[in-house]
């Protein structure tokens, strides 16, 4: 009898146990559910999401020249765990996912509270293509061309006031569209924030595209947020509500492990995760690991916001 070992195990099939754990919990608690609710429900239409091209797109200085993942790659190894905990299911089950009429409230320590209808959104500022690198926690890495511009276009518009020293950013709360959301995975709605300051960042980007078309429902469509120097689930998606606050806000994955999860989450060689490293990554679509680089290969442009900060302390 062959036994695989750890090495000939393609990545796709390497589950970190957080996951592990947290799609057991699901499968329970989702079964459990399927039984209160009705096994037999209607299921929902599988209707293909329509794909859109966005016009104008423009090229960005911040682009990196690495080889891309593909539209397949990027659709279908995802983490959305309002859609389901397993890479693939994403994909398979955001197919009916409506994002048309789709709003962001923009509100809390702001001078201009604002609503902002996707269609607003989609002209607020000239849409760039920004090549990006997206590294996960869990050591796997992408390079995604996203469309979108920098977010601090639309923090321009409704002015923070001074109290304004963090923004959170919640995802759709919506169980009978998002079935991951009938288990308690996480606290729902998926709630992440960042420093005022990392979101006026140029880098950081309101994303409303992928490959030149709207955002894929798997990526978080219509809107979302992509931090590229951060770990992937800072990055929030399907985005309803911005809300500029004064103290460090509670995030998702804080509240579900703390001591494995921070509010930075900044890309760290150095700090490894509890369970396993964060020195390296596996690059989908490529067979060895790589080095993965401090601030995940932008610190030129974002180390001088963490000068002075314990960044062990800070993770
Ligand atoms: N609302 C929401 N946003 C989320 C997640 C999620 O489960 N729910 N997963 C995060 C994680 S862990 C990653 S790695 C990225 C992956 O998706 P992407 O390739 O579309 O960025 O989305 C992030 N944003
Ligand atoms: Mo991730």
């Amino acid at each position: 009898m062959l036994i695989k070992r750890p090495a000939d195990i393609p990545p796709s099939e390497i589950t970190p146990l957080q996951t592990w754990r947290a799609r057991r919990r699901f499968l329970q608690q989702a079964s459990a559910f399927a039984v209160g609710a009705g096994a037999l429900a209607a299921p929902l239409p599988l209707r293909a999401q329509t794909r859109e091209k966005l016009a104008g797109v423009r090229p960005s200085p911040f682009s990196i020249k690495e080889p891309q993942n593909t539209y397949e790659q990027i659709t279908s190894y995802v983490n959305f765990y309002e859609f389901g905990t397993d890479k693939a299911d994403p994909l398979r089950n955001s197919k009916a996912f409506k994002t048309r009429p789709w709003t962001v409230a923009v509100e809390g320590e702001v001078k201009k509270p604002r609503t902002f209808g996707i269609e607003d959104l989609l002209k607020l500022a000239p849409i760039e293509e920004r090549i990006y690198r997206l590294r996960c926690v869990e050591a796997w890495s992408m390079v995604v061309p996203w469309a979108g511009y920098s977010l601090s276009e639309l923090i321009k518009q409704v002015e923070p006031t001074g109290n304004a020293k963090f923004v959170e950013f919640h995802t759709l709360l919506d169980p009978q569209q998002m079935p991951g959301q009938k288990a308690a995975v996480l606290q729902w709605p998926y709630v992440e924030g960042l420093r005022l300051d990392e979101a006026m960042h140029p880098l950081t980007l309101l994303g409303l595209g992928l490959y030149g078309e709207l955002l894929p429902n798997p990526n978080g469509a219509p809107v979302r947020l992509v931090v590229p120097w951060k770990y992937g689930f800072k990055s929030g998606k399907s985005i309803v509500r911005i809300r500029f606050v004064e103290r460090m806000p509670t995030t998702a994955w804080v509240r579900s492990a703390p001591h494995e999860y921070g509010f930075y989450s900044n890309v760290n060689p150095k700090v490894d995760h509890p369970r396993w490293t964060q020195a390296r990554e596996r690059r989908i679509g490529e067979f060895f690991k790589r080095e993965t680089l401090m601030f995940n290969g932008y610190a030129e442009q974002v180390a001088s916001l963490y000068d002075g900060l314990d960044l062990r302390k800070f993770y």
